[in-house]
């Protein structure tokens, strides 16, 4: 191996070890799902689907893609899938691909609500190609729902997504199904930071409420990085056609071969949720979340959340990178992230992001959300220093990165 890429990989290693990922987005994998991506099926190129390959020699891989197919359209309650996507820009793409020409209209929520880029932000393809408009949050920091479905009746969008990347709030999908319960628009939920919650029931699943799902395979799910794409039965009914104009748009409107290894490390964490232990790793996720959040605002922090695995903490003004950094310096990894109604800028706004999937997946617990919460603060109010280095190593080693 070239040596320097192996020391890169170590140093990535130690570093993921001797810190506390705190990135709601990040996870640590199993050593299985490593493998299976690291496999020789890394070799094979499959464009196409199964059965209809411009390739020979894919019986083999023919049989992968059906057996993960089965599996998510199982777990996450779907007529139809498609595991081909890359990550899930390309694969929100697709659905807006499949859905609406060039010019017309997507609502999405705002960035600064928790919302995605690819949820037709003006910086993104699907705000520049499409026509977007927006719904935000009400004064108490919840999905406006009112909002949302005023613009859909004013504006009519053919396609709107629901989804977040840091809003902290269980999402209503029953009302949102309702809001977009008739034919006039395809409703797309984006649940890519609470698919393992869901996988493991923890959290309710859109499927019965929804007529597309959209979810990233790497985050609460533990898989590698990609995506899975929906039609459920719901989205089956309002077109008969959906599953087949999305299957076009992923190949060949969007994409070229599919990452097959990637597509088997899919398998794998899908075969995970199964696991003695998954359901309790989505307990714990929420209740570390619950009791971290509960433990900064006791401290006197303003804190966005929560009922899920994240939170968005306010740091003062424009603060939230300076802040970030500062906790990486005592081994606590967040980002920096707009808070609702934020006065910073987009490069440096008010707040920081807080999610539990990554240490709860290490076995932290509830005593040691404690100790982060007084690790944040006093970083935050004092300054970084070696006595709050020291707590979090000493937790690194109590609980390490299994492999
Ligand atoms: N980058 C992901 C996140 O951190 O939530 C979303 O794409």
């Amino acid at each position: 191996m070239d040596i320097l890429i192996k020391e890169i990989i170590n140093k990535e290693r130690l570093r993921q070890e001797n810190t506390l990922t705190l990135i709601p987005s990040e996870n640590h994998t199993s050593s299985a799902v490593l493998e299976v991506v690291g496999s020789c099926l890394s070799d094979k190129y499959a464009e196409g689907y199964p059965h209809k390959r411009y390739y020979q020699g894919n019986a083999v891989m023919d049989e992968l893609e059906e057996y993960v197919q089965m599996r998510a359209r199982e777990i996450f309650d779907l007529e139809w899938v498609n595991v081909q996507p890359y990550s899930g820009s390309p694969a929100n793409l697709a659905v807006y691909l499949a859905v609406l020409s060039p010019g017309e209209k997507v609502l999405g929520l705002n960035l600064s609500s928790g919302g995605h880029l690819t949820h037709g932000h003006d910086v993104s393809i699907t705000g520049k190609w499409f026509k977007s408009f927006k719904f935000g949050l009400d004064t108490k920091g919840f999905i406006d729902y009112e909002q949302m479905e005023r613009v859909i009746l004013e504006e009519r969008p053919k396609l709107v997504v629901v989804g977040s990347t840091s809003y902290p709030w269980r999402i209503d999908w029953e009302k949102v199904g309702k809001i977009t319960s008739d034919n006039s628009c395809i409703l797309l939920a984006d649940i890519s930071h609470t698919a393992g919650l869901i996988a493991g029931k923890t959290l309710l699943s859109p499927s019965p409420f929804v007529d597309v799902v959209m979810t990233t395979t790497h985050k609460t799910l533990r898989g590698p990085r990609g995506a899975i794409l929906g039609v459920t039965k719901r989205g089956m009914t309002k077109d008969s056609e959906l599953a087949k104009k999305i299957e076009k748009a992923v190949f060949p409107g969007l994409q070229g071969g599919p990452h097959m290894n990637t597509i088997a490390g899919i398998g794998q964490a899908l075969y995970e949720v199964g696991d003695e232990g998954y359901k309790e790793y989505c307990e714990r996720v929420l209740s570390n979340a619950i009791v971290l959040s509960g433990e900064l605002k006791r401290r006197g922090f303003v804190v966005w959340g929560t009922d899920t695995h994240l939170m968005v903490v306010d740091v003062g003004v424009g603060k939230g990178r300076e802040v970030a950094k500062e906790l990486e310096k005592v081994g606590v990894v967040v980002n920096a992230n707009t808070i609702p109604g934020d006065k910073g800028t987009p490069l440096n706004p008010s707040g920081i992001r807080i999610g539990t999937p990554a240490i709860t997946t290490r076995g932290l617990g509830e005593e040691e959300m404690k100790i982060i919460a007084e690790v944040i603060d006093h970083s935050v109010n004092r300054g970084a220093n070696n006595d709050l280095l020291d707590k979090i190593t000493t937790l690194c080693k109590k609980y390490p990165v299994i492999r």
